[in-house]
């Protein structure tokens, strides 16, 4: 057991003329980095990173720096309330007071309140990374439901649920600065997190080895001792294959799975026929190459750099599973050089302490409720990740009626219009509501549809406080910049409707206890040790923390001990033990082939966007211009497809189509279709804004095959065919 104890930084903020630079850290996407904020008159002259970041030790990215400020600045910024004054998705808004939106939205939510109950009322959120998840979360269980839909089905929802059901949480914890093998799975760090990326480099110039498990030719193969392409989907046959061979040549660690894992046994009594040949036949990956991975990553100590390429598909939770095997059966669970648990001062209230707290919570027989519980108790039920709805239900419900009414939504920083698979459905589905209410920077195809579109604050505006796995360090959000329009943040927009339904009995006030954000904040870091102040000056704050604390903080599954069998999974009929469940397409292949031949792989990150952000961006749109898809050149020549042409795309069961423009590389492998997410045109005709054209999303379903533990639907994996397709210009 290691004591770790960081030293504290020295404050970076200095003063000159008038124009100070201050630290904070960027909000824009996940990786949360460590920033510097020059800042004059109450205006952000410039983002940059932050070198005495702990976490981030000066990586940052293009976004950051460059479309954060512009996000702020921009024109197009949204910056007074918006009521929708033609017929849904007309395009005719008015600008309002506050008073007069929250007055109508308060109303509208009300009366869908009296007429079908609470449990009509939904809440949308990107996730609960940010304040706005558990703000959202918390708003509606005030008004009493249940009710709210996270987008962490299509992003970390199976590594969750994976985890949780493995007992681990060492997500963000991976110790790439002292693993002697980082075994990137899934994952693209030069484009996806700058931080994990300038890590990997630094550790394969210190002699790690490298190993990547991808079917795309990432940048992180250029660095690669061993590059693992499985055919899409089929990691889990990859990863049990190495399970074996860890097991046979004993390049596992004894006492620790003696100690600390629960059904050793019966994994090992499950790969027993999972043979490197057999997982070659499922793959495609030679048998002798995934000995070699296994020899190389069981040696250790190694971590398990893992990302959303075997997430967000039906089959991601037995994906993950395995992988979290591996972690446990080798040792490399919190400590040095492998993956590290999730740390925090002792006091501290993460959003998902504050999520799960009793004090906030409804009634089990209300929680029992909500939309999924039943069907994915490990995703939506008390057990679950965030306890949130399962999504493609909820858009059922708006549209049948089943399992009861959904009347009315208010979608706060997700665009589901754009990022929901089955974008025509889902369109449909937002103009069948009573009352549709939008939080937004900028008009979207998604606040297109809106009786009210609420104009909100941006990250450089608001005061955020975080824990960062990566150090660890709580880290810390200024708002560096004084509001440019009359914007609003999530918590005041909460805050603004139960002020209003409270006195009607509508809502109750004590699940939302902040009168502002320092004071939420404030309420985080109660006992922790670590003040505002501490924050504000140096812009994070590191604590000490053990390693290998697992009897003063067991593994998080009903055993204590990493679940190799899961027990809750179990509990709940489904396989304790991973297991290979072949992907889509090959299980759509019987009876789509002829129809569907190719596989689809949707997701890959551009450096210029955050998903569907950043596109009305002069800038970004001249680095990154089309929505492009990668074609292996023998596919593109065996259906006619030239370089820069457009092609049409599609897939089974979806209500749509995409346009996209190909781009012939070997990078993807054969038969394989690789494409991005999130494209839109600002510059269409609303209010689709080009969101059924050229949005992946339009040619998916989401009406399941879905993952049996998380619900998650394929967003890659799919069974797809093309059409070669003249370029239409979109006005
Ligand atoms: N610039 C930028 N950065 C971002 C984002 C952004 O939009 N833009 N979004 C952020 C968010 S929310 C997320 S969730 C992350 C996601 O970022 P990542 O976790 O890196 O995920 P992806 O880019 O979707 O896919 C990563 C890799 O998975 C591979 N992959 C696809 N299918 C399979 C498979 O079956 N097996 C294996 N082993 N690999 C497969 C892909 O080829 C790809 O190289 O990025 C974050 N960072
Ligand atoms: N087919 C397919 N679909 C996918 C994926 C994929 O790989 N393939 N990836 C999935 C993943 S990993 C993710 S994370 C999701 C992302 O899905 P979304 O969260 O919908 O994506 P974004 O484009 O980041 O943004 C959402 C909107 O949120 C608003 N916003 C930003 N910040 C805030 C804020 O602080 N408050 C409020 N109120 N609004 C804000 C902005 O107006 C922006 O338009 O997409 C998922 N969808
Ligand atoms: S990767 Fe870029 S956008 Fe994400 S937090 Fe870091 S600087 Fe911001
Ligand atoms: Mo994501």
């Amino acid at each position: 057991m290691q004591m770790m104890m960081l030293e504290k930084k020295r404050p970076s903020a200095i003063a000159a003329n008038n124009t100070c630079v201050v630290p904070s850290t960027c909000w824009e996407c996940g990786a949360i980095c460590g920033s510097l904020l020059t800042v004059k008159d109450g205006k952000v002259l410039k983002i940059a990173p932050n070198p005495a970041h702990p976490a981030s030790k000066g990586a940052f990215c293009v976004k950051g720096i460059r479309a954060a400020h512009e996000w702020t600045y921009q024109s197009s910024r949204l910056r007074n309330p918006l009521r929708r004054v033609g017929p849904r998705g007309s395009g005719k808004f008015e600008t309002v007071s506050w008073d007069s939106a929250l007055d109508q939205m308060a109303e509208g939510f009300a009366g869908v309140r009296t007429e079908y109950g609470p449990l009509a009322l939904v809440g949308a959120v990107s996730g609960a990374f940010f304040s706005r998840g558990l703000v959202m979360a918390l708003l509606m269980r005030a008004l009493g439901s249940p009710n709210w839909m996270i987008n962490q089905d299509l992003c970390g929802g199976c590594r969750a649920v994976g985890e949780k059901m493995t007992g681990l949480d060492i997500t963000g914890g991976e110790d790439i600065e002292h693993t002697a093998c980082a075994m990137i799975v899934g994952r693209n760090p030069a484009v996806a997190d700058p931080i994990q990326w300038m890590a990997l480099k630094r550790a394969k110039t210190r002699g790690a080895r490298i190993l990547v498990i991808d079917p795309f030719r990432t940048s992180a193969v250029d660095i690669a001792d061993l590059w693992l392409r499985p055919r899409p989907g089929t990691d889990t046959a990859v990863a049990m294959a190495m399970i074996k061979v860890c097991i046979d040549e004993g390049l596992y660690d004894r006492s620790f799975v003696r100690k600390w894992c629960h059904g050793f046994e019966e994994l090992a009594q499950r790969v027993c026929s999972c043979k490197p040949a057999w997982a070659e036949e499922h793959s495609g990956v030679a048998a002798a190459d995934i000995i070699a991975a296994a020899r190389m990553y069981g040696e250790g100590p190694s971590c398990f750099v893992s990302g959303h390429g075997i997430d967000a598909s039906s089959n991601g939770v037995q994906t993950f599973r395995a992988y979290n095997c591996l972690v446990g059966i080798s040792g490399n669970v919190d400590r040095i050089g492998g993956n590290r648990r999730g740390k925090k001062p002792p006091g501290f209230k993460t959003y998902f302490d504050v999520l799960f707290d009793p004090a906030f919570r409804l009634s089990p027989d209300v929680e029992a409720e909500r939309i999924g519980a039943k069907e994915f108790p490990l995703w939506s039920g008390p057990l679950g990740y965030q306890m949130a709805c399962h999504n493609p239900s909820v858009i059922d419900a708006m549209l049948t009626g089943r399992p009861y009414p959904v009347r009315a939504l208010f979608a706060s920083g997700v665009n589901i219009a754009v990022t929901y698979p089955d974008t025509p459905r889902t369109i449909e589905a937002l103009k069948n509501l009573d009352v549709f209410v939008v939080a937004a920077q900028t008009m979207t195809p998604t606040a297109a549809w809106a009786d009210l579109v609420l104009p909100k604050t941006t990250t450089i505006e608001e005061e955020q406080v975080h824990i960062h796995q990566g150090a660890p360090c709580v880290t810390y959000t200024r708002p560096g910049a004084e509001r440019d329009g009359d914007v609003k943040s999530d918590l005041e927009i909460a805050l603004g409707l139960i002020e209003r339904l409270a006195p009607r009995g509508a809502a109750e006030a004590r699940f939302i206890p902040w009168a502002e954000q320092t004071e939420f904040n404030t309420y985080l870091l109660e006992g922790s040790g670590i003040s505002l102040d501490d924050l504000r000056r140096d812009g994070f704050a590191t604590f000490p923390y053990r390693l290998g604390n697992f009897e003063e903080k067991p593994f998080v599954g009903p055993t204590g001990k990493v679940e190799l069998y899961s027990e809750s999974m179990a509990s709940v009929g489904l396989d304790p033990l991973p297991a290979h469940v072949p992907p889509s397409y090959v299980l759509d292949r019987v009876a789509v082939n002829d129809a569907f031949p190719l596989v689809l792989q949707t997701g890959l990150r551009e450096k210029t966007y955050h998903h569907s952000r950043f596109r009305e961006q002069a800038w970004a749109r001249k680095v990154s211009p089309d929505p492009v898809v990668y074609i292996h050149p023998d596919t593109a020549e065996r259906y006619g497809v030239a370089e820069g042409s457009w092609i049409t795309v599609l897939t089974p069961g979806a209500s749509g189509s995409c346009r996209l423009k190909a781009k012939l590389t070997t990078d993807t492998m054969t038969g394989v279709l690789t494409t991005g997410v999130g494209w839109w045109l600002p510059e269409a005709p609303a209010p689709h804004f080009g969101a059924r054209d050229v949005n992946i999303n339009a040619a998916l379903s989401y009406s399941g095959r879905w993952d049996p533990a998380s619900g998650s639907a394929d967003t890659r994996g799919i069974a797809c065919r093309i059409e070669t397709a003249p370029h239409v210009e979109v006005g």
